[in-house]
């Protein structure tokens, strides 16, 4: 092969994993390379990169609470047409001593939240939380919802992340979310170190 052959063929490979790497995870900027997408809401809380941490790989988004109980981070809104059957899924790590209240809310979360405009601005239709997110450790938890059926008149969807206890912090990283099956969700519980 000549070396402009070459140059070709890896190019169309390049091309190739780029749509498909986009085709799996509808999340945009889900695994925090930047702050860029993403919305702090609550007051007094800190958001902020972690270069030094994240899952499977850093920076990671670094959540610490402040003086409203609920400090959540915000994705931007994607266009999403239903009906579909999606996988959800996000890695968070937060302080091994968060209580469950009320059992499967609030603290240390992820959920994805479907609307029936493209903007997210209105018409809230449903949400799904994702499962297994307790107990918290201070190791990487994987927490997802597998095969939630989209209504029909889904037009967008964001996800969340949020974390509850006073003086708490979290991280958040690889929000995924695609149509059933294409993403590699599992509901398992890791330690990456
Ligand atoms: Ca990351």
């Amino acid at each position: 092969m000549k070396a402009s052959e070459r140059v070709h063929a890896v190019s169309a490979i390049a091309v190739v994993f780029s749509a498909f790497a986009s085709a799996q995870n509808m999340v945009p900027n889900g695994q925090f390379d930047t702050l860029e997408g993403w919305t702090l809401l609550g007051n007094g809380g800190q958001f902020t990169l972690d270069a030094g941490d994240g899952s499977p790989d850093a920076p990671a988004g670094s959540v610490v609470v402040g003086g409203s109980p609920a400090t959540i981070i915000q994705s931007s809104c994607t266009p999403l047409t239903g009906p579909m059957t999606i996988d959800f899924q996000v890695d968070i790590k937060s302080n091994p001593d968060q209580p469950e209240f009320p059992p499967g809310g609030f603290p240390g979360r992820g959920n994805a939240q479907f609307f029936s405009s493209d903007t997210c601005s209105s018409g809230f239709l449903t949400l799904t939380n994702a499962e297994n997110c307790f107990p918290l450790s201070d190791g990487w938890q994987r927490c997802a919802s597998l095969n939630f059926a989209v209504p029909d008149t889904a037009r967008g969807f964001r996800v969340e992340g949020g974390v509850i206890l006073f003086g708490g912090w979290a991280k958040f990283d690889n929000f995924r979310l695609g149509p059933s099956g294409t993403v590699p969700v599992t509901l398992q519980s890791f330690d990456i170190e």
